[in-house]
């Protein structure tokens, strides 16, 4: 087999670029180890920041997205019982953002790409990269029990944390960057309409937590537990008493509780891998950065490689140059480090840490007061978090 893009993983990455390449007439092979059905359920990121909104109607595949998707113009952040709206739409000259559930993402993208795309594969395993530095790489791959090459111009990793591609690039050329965090999320999804009509991130004593949404009629919610718990350790009554108590407020405010249909724990972590390109493999997403989830910033991300790469390609050509291409890691690099950065400060922010002093107790609250009492500082938060600049 041969293509011009030879894509591993069918996560957001990978399926958007398939997109992105095919609107362009670029042909790709996308090769995706698990199956449909999975792919399509794997209950992770809910927010689209305004940037990858107006990507994906670009691409032509924001058609449901817009019919069914949430817009949102602010967030509430909850502290010593008290509530304080973000007004991101206010503060950031008209950006919003956009509820509409990864798992939604996939499934728009799989379909067209199924109805009008180059290959798609599941249940096809890459193996390994090689050749990543000659100008035809190769990635070797299992499918139906048979093992194929499938020979590229360009090979994208966007495999995800735990894929392949990445081990392509020489231990002696790699740089990793590292935070692991002493808590996790549990994460859940409910059968009940959301308690409130915007995201609500909560700092409290006991540890933070955070009221999201699927749709009307379902919540997705959050808890900080210590890193290591296993959700089977919570039950459902006790996982609503511990969020109704971290979300609690001075007013009549109250949490609705419904039947829990799915539980998780998701690590948290910051995680960077430098480089992104070596000759012609580049990585893409999970791939190469990993950010806690409390930014919101991990499918966002995605898409920005995605589309700095697709736009790269498209300019060698047009014009021949490959200076983009070349220039691809330091350009996606240079936001990655700001989404970490982000992440990084709305988690410290918003958790407890276990070793935390009184001291650092009363810094996260000056930080909050800071961010109710400054529109400068609001502003700030109101534009990392609706999105940071793309090139
Ligand atoms: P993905 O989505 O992990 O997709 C990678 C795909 O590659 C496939 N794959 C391979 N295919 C072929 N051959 C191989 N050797 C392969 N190895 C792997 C995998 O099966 C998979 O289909 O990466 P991508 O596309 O870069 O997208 C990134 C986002 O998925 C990710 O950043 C976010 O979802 C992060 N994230 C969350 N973000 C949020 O904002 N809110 C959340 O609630 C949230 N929950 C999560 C998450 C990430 C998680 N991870 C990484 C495990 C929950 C979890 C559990
Ligand atoms: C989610 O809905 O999964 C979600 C929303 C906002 C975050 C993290 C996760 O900051």
């Amino acid at each position: 087999m041969r293509t011009t893009v030879g894509i591993i993983g069918a996560g957001p990455a990978g399926l958007l670029l398939a997109r992105l390449l095919h609107n362009a007439d670029i042909d790709s092979v996308v090769l995706e180890c698990r199956d449909r059905g999975y792919v399509e359920r794997r209950q992770r990121a809910g927010l689209l920041e305004q940037g990858t909104v107006d990507v994906l109607r670009t691409a032509g595949v924001g058609g449901r997205m817009d019919r069914e998707g949430l817009r949102h113009d602010g967030i509430e952040l909850r502290f010593a019982r008290r509530r304080h709206r973000v007004d991101l739409s206010a503060l950031t000259g008209g950006s919003s953002v956009m509820v509409y559930a990864q798992t939604e993402v996939c499934k728009d993208l799989i379909e067209l790409q199924l109805r009008q795309g180059g290959p798609l594969l599941f249940e096809a395993e890459a193996l390994a990269v090689e050749g990543a530095t000659t100008d035809r790489p190769v990635i070797r791959f299992r499918h139906g029990g048979r093992e194929g090459v499938l020979e590229c111009d360009y090979v994208v990793g966007c495999d995800g944390f735990r894929g392949v591609s990445r081990t392509a690039i020489p231990a002696g050329l790699s740089r990793v960057f590292e935070r692991t965090y002493p808590f996790a999320w549990l994460g859940i999804l409910a059968d009940v309409p959301p308690s409130h009509d915007e995201l609500v991130y909560a700092r409290h004593e006991r540890g933070f937590a955070l009221l999201s949404m699927r749709s009307p009629a379902v919540s997705r919610l959050y808890l900080q537990v210590p890193a290591g718990t296993d959700a089977g350790e919570w039950s459902d009554e006790a996982i609503w008493d511990e969020l109704a108590r971290r979300l609690e407020t001075a007013d009549d405010w109250t949490l609705a509780r419904g039947p829990i249909t799915a539980k998780s724990v998701t690590p948290m972590r910051s995680h960077v891998h430098e480089p992104m390109r070596h000759g012609r493999l580049f990585l893409a997403g999970d791939a190469a950065h990993i950010v806690p989830l409390t930014g919101a910033k991990g499918l966002n991300l995605a898409v920005g490689d995605v589309v700095t790469f697709a736009r790269a390609l498209i300019h060698q050509r047009r014009t021949g140059s490959g200076e983009r291409l070349e220039a691809y890691s330091e350009t996606c690099l240079r936001r990655v480090w700001q989404a970490e950065r982000f992440s990084y400060e709305m988690t410290t922010l918003l958790h407890r840490a276990p070793d935390a002093t009184p001291f650092d107790e009363r810094i996260q609250l000056a930080r909050l007061e800071r961010l109710t009492a400054s529109r400068a500082a609001e502003a700030d938060l109101a534009d990392g978090y609706t999105g940071l600049p793309w090139e």
